[in-house]
């Protein structure tokens, strides 16, 4: 199989994360959709990354799906908790989290990119509050715990520090580790894998 994707998109980085964690055999390709010549406006309708190609050409968009998808190729680890509906309930609804986060951070990047007469401080502080609210919530609710949801990592965990490294390249100014220290330890153990290190590089 063949995942599209770039470098930057938070959404690619959590799929390639999943990937890396089951070591699901799979080529990465690096296809900007804006640039010319892209593959991903070719098999994905809606023209976006990630988009995984299966062998057979199938091909399977957006990120959640992918996620999903992969995670029932192996059970090396279970990333999405399969016997307990709670548990995955929980785990789902951590994902939905960080895709938010870095839905609203790249509504804010492309904002702030304009000419500054041309930028709408409304749509920046609806945005840039909710990042806020979110990293909140999410300080809150993994409070002193070692993963995001139950005694190993899953897909909580992996959508969660990528929003946040997309957090680190877009807002560097946003000091989320000051106003959230438990945040940042759970941040820095889990950047310490090779699967993250993988992805930075
Ligand atoms: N909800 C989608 C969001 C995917 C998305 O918006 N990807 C962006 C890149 S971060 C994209 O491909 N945008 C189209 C473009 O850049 O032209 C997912 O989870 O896969």
């Amino acid at each position: 199989m063949k995942l599209l994707g770039t470098n930057t998109s938070p959404y690619v980085r959590k799929v390639r994360l999943v990937l890396l964690e089951k070591n699901i055999p799979h080529e990465y390709v690096v296809d900007p959709p804006r640039e010319p010549g892209s593959l991903v406006v070719r098999v994905n309708p809606l023209g976006r990354i990630p988009a995984l190609i299966l062998d057979d050409g199938f091909c399977v968009f957006d990120s959640t799906v992918i996620a999903d998808y992969a995670d029932t190729l192996n059970d090396d680890p279970i990333l999405i908790p399969r016997t307990d509906p709670e548990a995955r309930l929980r785990v789902k609804r951590w994902e939905a989290l960080a895709d938010g986060i870095m839905d609203s951070a790249i509504v804010a990047r492309n904002e702030s990119i304009r000419p500054n007469e041309k930028q709408d401080a409304t749509i920046l502080g609806l945005h840039n509050r909710a990042i806020s609210n979110a990293l909140e919530y999410a300080s809150e609710l993994l409070s002193t715990n070692a993963w995001c949801e139950g005694d190993d990592i899953t897909l909580a965990d992996l959508a969660l520090a990528s929003a946040l490294i997309y957090l680190d390249l877009r807002q560097a100014e946003r000091d989320w580790r000051g106003t959230h220290a438990n945040l940042a330890g759970w941040f820095a153990r889990i950047s310490a894998r090779p699967s993250v290190q993988a992805t930075l590089t």
